[in-house]
Formats: C-alpha cells, structure tokens, sequence
C-alpha cells in the first residue's frame, strides 16, 4: 500500500475469507432467518390488530407461545448472521462507480441504492426488536407500528436483493467452499491473491454457526425453562411472584391503590343491561382451571395454572349470547395496555378464563388481582390485568 493517505479501494482487501461462497451461503440463512422472522411477525401483528379477513385461532394454546418465540429467536440468530455478511461485502463500498455514467453504471447504482435499503432497514429490525425485548425506547415513535412497517421494507429489498444476485448465489452455493478455484464471476478473483489464510473459509462458517447457534441458546430460556441457567440474553427469565415473570408492574400502572379498593367491582354491561360483581361474587361462580401460558410479544413465555370464571357464564350473566365479542377496560389507565377487545371465538371457548388464582394460590396483584383475563394462544398484551369491566360490543 503507498504510503500517501488515500481512500481505501476495493483491492486494498485481500482476505481469501471475504468471498461470494461465503456471502452466498451466510446470506441464504441470514435470508431464511428474516423471513421466518417476516412471517411470525405479521401472524403476531395480526394478533393483535386483527384485520376483518382473518380469524385469530383459539387453538393449540401454546400457539403464540411458539410463533413469537421462534420470531425473537430468528431474529437474535440474525444479528451475527448480518455482521458476518456486512463484513464480507463491505470493500465493496469503496468499489468506484463506472464514469462517465453509462447504462451498466445506472444498473450499478440502482442496486448499491437497494442494498443501502437493505442493510439498514435490517439493522432497524434487529436493534429495534432487540431495544423491545429490553424495554429500552430511546426513540419517540411506537414500536410496534415501526417494526411492522419497516419489516415490510425489509422483506421487500431482501426479495429485489436475491432476485438480482440470483446467478452469483447459485454458483457460489454450487462451488466448494474451501477449493482454491477463483470464482467464475469476472471481477470475484481477488481470492486466488493470498494463498495461505490465518482461517478457512469452512472454519469461518463453523464459527459464525457457532455464534448463531450461541446467541439462539443464550435467548431461548426466557420460554424454554431447562435452558433457563445459560440463558444470560433471556431478559425476563427470572421469577415473577407465583412463578410467572411480571411484565408491568402495579407501580408502574398505577394501580396499587385501586386494585386492592374493597370497592372494587367487576361491571358488566350489555346495552342497558348492566351488573356490579364483588370478588366475592366472582368466587362463588363456578370455578374452571387451565393450564395456559402467557406469551409476551418480547419474546419470553411461561406456563401456568388459572382458575376462574368462563367469560361465557360472565356474558350469560347481562342475557348476553356465549358469543359475544367484549370490551375489557382495566385500572391500568395510563399505558395503551389498559384496555382489550375479545373476539367472540374466545369469549365462547372454554379455555378463556377471568382469573381470580393463579398456580392455587389468589393472584397476586401484579398478576392482576382482583382478576384478569386469561385466553388461549393469545399475545400476552392482550390477557389483560386488574379487569374492572366487560362490555358486550353490540
Ligand atoms: N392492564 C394491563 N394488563 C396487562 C399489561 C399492562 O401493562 N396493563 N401488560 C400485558 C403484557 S404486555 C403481558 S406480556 C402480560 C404479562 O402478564 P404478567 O405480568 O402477569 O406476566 O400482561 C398483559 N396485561
Ligand atoms: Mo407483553
């Protein structure tokens, strides 16, 4: 390299190791990664902003359980999938653009273009989804709303992204990974330069499955209990009281006062129906227990044991039809967590509980006490806490 300071060019990087197999074949799981990730993302977005077309499934309980699981685990598995790639394509960066501009260097451009989009709405996925899971918002727009929008920038450049590498990756994916052949693509012989590298190609693969492999286990214990001891990623793997992580607290929902008011009562109201339950009351219904998990949007999950009372019986109870989709308002007043709405398949299905126990034992106050609505294969966000009413939506 000349001693004069310049800008480094794409033939300043000599690394054998920096190569379209290894690209190609990162990528294809980086690829897979993302949208396995996509699709368990909008399920989960669907979760909980149903449009009129689908109906959200009762069943199997564990359903969010797993989707949600494997979508904070794809995506964690991501992150040093896409620093491995990044750092085996970034000399192209400094890879001069063709002058005078010519058609191959408007094609040239359009694509560094799509990659810009690429690589950093992937980035904006991975740290905004990692930010969720550690209750970290440094930034002034909802999350939720901005990870569905730019997933779907994402998934849309990965699309353009393999459609116009297609022939690089398939020769790439076709040629052996640590054979010294220079890669039949014109401008890719840069690695036939260093002859003895510190590392395979194959060793640099093994590793960067490793570190997927690693960063999946470290997160899975937050909804894998026998993996809970070498899950030091798992954020909310820890004990709750009752044996259940909390994720709002009372404090923090500003309900400490009002959920313990022996003036509390469960309102119910169908038109001009209304009725006032005290616990009480509720405890003198006939009890039902399931075993159903709760499954947060972040990613950790637990199972548990609740008893309580058939949103059915409560329904039943203002002459309202076993079917009926419910309002569900809470103490919890200043979050956007304090309300639900409860489709009618879950309000008529057996396993949809207004729990007043959790694992035998009166549930706690951050578990909602004096009850809180518990329904199978739901996003956690939506098994409401310190229930004070239910609506019968006309
Ligand atoms: N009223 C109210 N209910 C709520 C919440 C809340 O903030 N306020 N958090 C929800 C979320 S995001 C989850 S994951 C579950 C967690 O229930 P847990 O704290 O009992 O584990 O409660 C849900 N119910
Ligand atoms: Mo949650």
């Amino acid at each position: 390299m000349s001693a004069r300071l310049r800008p480094p060019r794409e033939a300043d990087f000599s690394s054998p190791l920096r190569d379209d197999r290894v690209t190609a074949r990162v990528g294809l799981w980086l690829g897979i990664a993302f949208l396995v990730a996509f699709l368990t993302g909008v399920f989960s977005h669907y979760g909980q902003d149903t449009p009129g077309w689908f109906t959200y499934p009762t069943g199997p309980v564990s359903l969010y359980r797993i989707t949600q699981g494997i979508h904070v685990l794809a995506g964690t598995a991501a992150v040093p999938l896409l620093l491995v790639k990044l750092w085996s394509v970034y000399p192209k960066l400094f890879a001069r653009l063709p002058w005078p501009p010519s058609r191959a260097g408007l094609v040239n451009g359009l694509e560094r273009a799509s990659v810009a989009v690429l690589v950093s709405s992937a980035i904006f996925q991975l740290v905004t989804g990692l930010q969720n899971m550690t209750h970290w918002y440094p930034w002034g727009f909802s999350f939720r709303s901005g990870h569905y929008a730019v997933a779907w920038v994402a998934i849309g450049s990965i699309l353009v992204h393999v459609a116009v590498k297609l022939p690089i990756i398939r020769d790439a994916l076709a040629l052996p990974i640590d054979a010294a052949t220079p890669m039949p693509v014109a401008e890719r012989d840069i690695n036939a330069r260093v002859a003895d590298p510190a590392l395979s190609r194959r060793a640099l693969l093994r590793t960067t499955w490793a570190a997927a492999g690693l960063a999946v286990l470290a997160t899975a214990g937050q909804s894998v209990s026998w993996l809970r001891d070498v899950s030091i990623f798992g954020v909310r793997s820890g004990d709750g009281p009752q044996g259940v992580p909390v994720n709002r607290s009372s404090v923090e929902a500003g309900v400490t006062k009002t959920a313990l008011d022996p003036g509390w009562r469960l309102t119910l109201v169908n038109g001009s129906v209304k009725r006032q339950l005290t616990r009480a009351e509720l405890e003198a219904m006939p009890q039902h227990t399931r075993s159903l998990p709760i499954a947060c949007v972040e990613g950790w999950s637990a199972g548990a044991t609740w008893t309580g009372v058939l949103m059915a019986d409560l329904a039943a109870l203002v002459d309202a039809p076993g079917d009926s989709e419910l309002f569900i308002s809470s103490l919890d007043l200043n979050g956007t967590f304090g309300t639900s709405t409860l489709p009618p398949q879950f309000t008529a299905n057996s396993n949809t509980l207004l729990a007043l126990k959790v694992n035998g034992e009166t549930l706690d106050i951050e578990h909602g006490y004096p009850c809180r609505v518990i329904a199978p294969a739901r996003p956690g966000v939506l098994q409401t806490k310190w229930v004070t009413s239910l609506e019968v939506v006309a």
